[in-house]
């Protein structure tokens, strides 16, 4: 009688041991304490002992029952903290999600570097407003009334007298009018023109330079921007200066450089001429001087300006200007 309790017990013991699910656990629960489990067959079968062997039989039963209850709640317990552990541990060696490291943007970069060669030479670089007026933006530098560039096709105009810079240009009177020769300056910054497509865009950036001092020729101009080619592209570049017009200016000059993309022969990006235009530069007009109150017959001086992200497309192979603004990372992530 004893051994048969134990033996019911002991393999219900063992079997709740190797359990591997809740559900195996239940069905071993029900085999052995259900209605027509084991212990209740063991104890209907009571009866057929001998009178003396009732009671303990009964108790023995009893307590049996009572421990593989506490055991299979006990292993239910464990299986289910098992079951949900893994959504509450950390896994230590799984790999890191990747951290995302920002840069600067493609033509920040350019600017950078534009400034870096300009300062290593001597300039100093100044910043001025946006918005600005029409007095520095057009007239202290010699644009006439009836310019082009004063038209309202070419200008964003805030009112009668104030405009969105159209060249940061304006920079360089408002630093003239503080301080005397030498002057060595350059003005990075937005300028904004009223028009759109392939190769401009209604903002864009420009550095534009400004050195005055005395004995400043033509040839300090042409060595000066040489210098900064050769930095910028490479030393081998060559270099074209092809008389031009700008108001602020005389004598006045358009640059280009050996095309980068095909090294002179023609291609699709200079347009079979072999050269690419880079920058407008020319000897600063006395007008200008006289405006500001400079003596013209003791100094002379040299201005330029570039467009920041047209050195920034032909550094890095670019056609369509567009693609700086348009916030796509997998463009911008190359740079
Ligand atoms: C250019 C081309 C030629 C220029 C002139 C001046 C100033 F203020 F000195 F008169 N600043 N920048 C200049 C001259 C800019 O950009 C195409």
């Amino acid at each position: 009688m004893n051994t048969t309790i134990d033996k019911i017990q002991q393999s219900a013991k063992s079997e709740l041991e190797s359990a591997s699910s809740v559900d195996e656990v239940k069905s071993i629960s029900i085999k052995v304490l259900g209605r027509k489990g084991l212990i209740t067959q063991f104890l209907r079968n009571i009866s057929a002992l001998p009178e003396s062997e009732r009671p303990t039989a009964g108790k023995r039963a009893n307590q049996a029952k009572k421990n593989i209850e506490v055991l299979v709640d006990e292993t239910i317990r464990k299986l289910e903290t098992v079951s949900t552990a893994p959504d509450d541990l950390i896994d230590v060696s799984l790999p890191g999600r990747p951290s995302f490291a920002g840069k600067l943007h493609p033509i920040t970069q350019v600017t950078d570097s534009i400034c870096d060669i300009f300062t290593r030479m001597g300039f100093e670089i100044v910043e001025g407003p946006e918005i600005e007026s029409d007095y520095y933006n057009f007239e202290a530098l010699n644009f006439p009334k009836n310019h082009p560039a004063r038209d309202m096709q070419d200008t964003f105009f805030v009112s009668d007298e104030v405009v969105l810079r159209t060249h940061t240009s304006p920079t360089q009177p408002r630093v003239m009018e503080k301080q005397q020769p030498p002057v060595r300056i350059i003005a990075p910054g937005k300028v904004y023109r009223c028009d759109s497509d392939l190769t401009h865009t209604p903002m864009f950036h420009q550095v534009e330079g400004l050195l005055v001092d005395d004995n400043i020729s033509f040839g300090d101009l042409k060595g000066t921007l040489t210098a900064f080619v050769h930095q910028m592209f490479d030393e081998e570049t060559g270099l074209r200066f092809r008389p031009s017009f700008f108001p602020f200016t005389e004598p006045s000059a358009e640059v280009d450089i050996r095309c980068v993309i095909c090294r002179g022969k023609g291609c699709r990006v200079c347009s079979q001429t072999g050269w690419l235009e880079i920058l407008g530069a020319g000897m600063v007009h006395p007008a200008v001087f006289e405006n500001i109150g400079y003596d013209t017959d003791r100094y002379s001086g040299f201005a330029f300006g570039m467009g920041v992200e047209r050195i920034a497309m032909l550094k890095y192979g670019i056609d369509d200007i567009r693609r700086y603004y348009e916030n796509d990372l997998r463009f911008l992530q190359q740079f």
